[in-house]
């Protein structure tokens, strides 16, 4: 097939599980353009069935916010026109939905072509941001007018269909990983360099957003030194809670014990040398990091908010506390870090569940999707 991905190039999120899936079509033969107003973190390699198209959005003193919407419909519209697309699918409700159903809209106007949508709903679009009274009527009325619609998560479903009046039938396709290049791999003089007194690695990685909770892993970390484990916290990502981190760490006296990575694109070689993840977000539909940290033979520990349950199984692969309860996050920390036999157990656990989630099978999911979306414009247009 030859279809466009649309999606946010960011670290992380619906930029990851997009481009993962643009690489993985084309291995499978399918002709892939990728359409976002930057290049996508993941898209780091030449792949000639992957085109890459960039949004341009032309600034004028009149605006005060350059509608991307309107430039994004408008390349959709010469992707589909140009490039003759049998699908458009697009990552994330805001605006990707919004601008494809107005491509779709003056594509079949134009030149009568009926290319089917598909939206991929990820999360905040749906959690924080599309409820908001300023994006809700659009955002429901889009994703009722996409022509095939899935969420990463039954607990998005459920949220979708609790927040917005959706006619269409949502399908619940997960998020998946690569079980090849997420693996724990030798990384001997990496632990040596950031511990030299062998110390217990505990791993976050997010964009450092609220919603990701920085400080209370932070905390957590604390209380794992308190209890007298030698530990370090190696902190992956950046974004607006950074400064706030490091000032808790000077606060704790810990600094000596906390290392800020910064974005990093080979996290896995990080993952490597973990023994815990910590993931005790606020939100998270889905939670990709902690699947990240599982396939890397990773046991997590994360709030039970969410979809991270559908993720990680309590005393599986790992643990589940109430939002916010630190002591107890801190209190399991130290269980799995303290018990050999534990941690051993948890860890092949954790990459045994995280092989449920295999990228080939979860692609070969989105293509039967792909198929039965097409099929049904093309029998609805008779
Ligand atoms: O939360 C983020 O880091 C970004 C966000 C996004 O939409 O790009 O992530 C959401 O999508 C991910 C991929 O499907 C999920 O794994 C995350 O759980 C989800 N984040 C939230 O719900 C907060």
């Amino acid at each position: 097939m030859n279809i466009g991905i649309v999606c946010y190039p960011t670290f992380g999120g619906s930029g990851v599980v997009a481009t993962e899936l643009a690489k993985t079509l084309a291995k499978k033969g399918h002709t892939i353009h990728v359409l976002s107003y930057a290049r996508p973190a993941r898209l780091n390699t030449l792949d000639t069935d992957i085109t890459y198209h960039e949004v341009s959005v032309n600034s004028y003193p009149l605006f005060e916010y350059p509608p991307y919407a309107l430039a994004l419909a408008s390349q959709m519209v010469n992707l589909i026109e140009f490039q003759d697309l049998d699908l458009l699918h697009v990552h994330y409700a805001i605006p990707h939905a919004t601008s494809a159903y107005l491509a779709k809209q003056i594509t079949r106007e134009r030149t009568k072509n009926k290319v089917p949508i598909v939206t991929t709903l990820h999360g905040t679009d749906i959690t924080l941001v599309g409820s908001d009274p300023s994006y809700k009527h659009v955002v429901e009325f889009s994703i009722d007018q996409s022509d095939g619609v899935t969420a990463v998560s039954d607990y998005l479903r459920r949220e979708t269909y609790d927040r917005f009046d959706i006619k269409n039938e949502i399908r619940v396709i997960p998020n998946f990983i690569d079980l090849e290049r997420f693996q724990k791999s030798n990384k001997s003089h990496f632990k040596k360099a950031i511990c030299p007194d062998d110390e217990k690695v505990i791993v976050h990685v997010s964009n450092f957003r609220k919603v990701k909770r920085v400080p209370e892993v932070v905390s957590v970390f604390a209380r794992i030194l308190k209890n007298g484990i030698k530990a370090k916290l190696l902190l992956v990502g950046d974004g607006p809670d950074r400064q706030k981190a490091e000032q808790q760490c000077r606060d704790l006296g810990i600094c000596g014990n906390v290392r800020f990575l910064g974005k990093l694109e080979q996290v896995e070689e990080v993952l490597s040398i973990a023994d815990l993840f910590l993931i005790p977000s606020g939100s998270e539909t889905f939670g990709l990091a902690a699947l990240e940290a599982m396939s890397c033979s990773v046991p997590v520990i994360s709030s039970n908010i969410g979809g991270l349950p559908e993720v990680n199984v309590h005393g599986e692969t790992g643990y589940l506390c109430d939002l916010d309860d630190v002591d107890c996050m801190a209190e399991y920390a130290v269980k799995i870090l303290t018990d050999e036999k534990l941690h051993a157990t948890m860890a092949k656990n954790a990459r045994k569940r995280a092989e449920k989630f295999n990228q080939d099978a979860v692609v070969e999911e989105y293509i039967h999707f792909y198929e039965k979306v097409s099929n049904g414009v093309l029998e609805k247009s008779g």
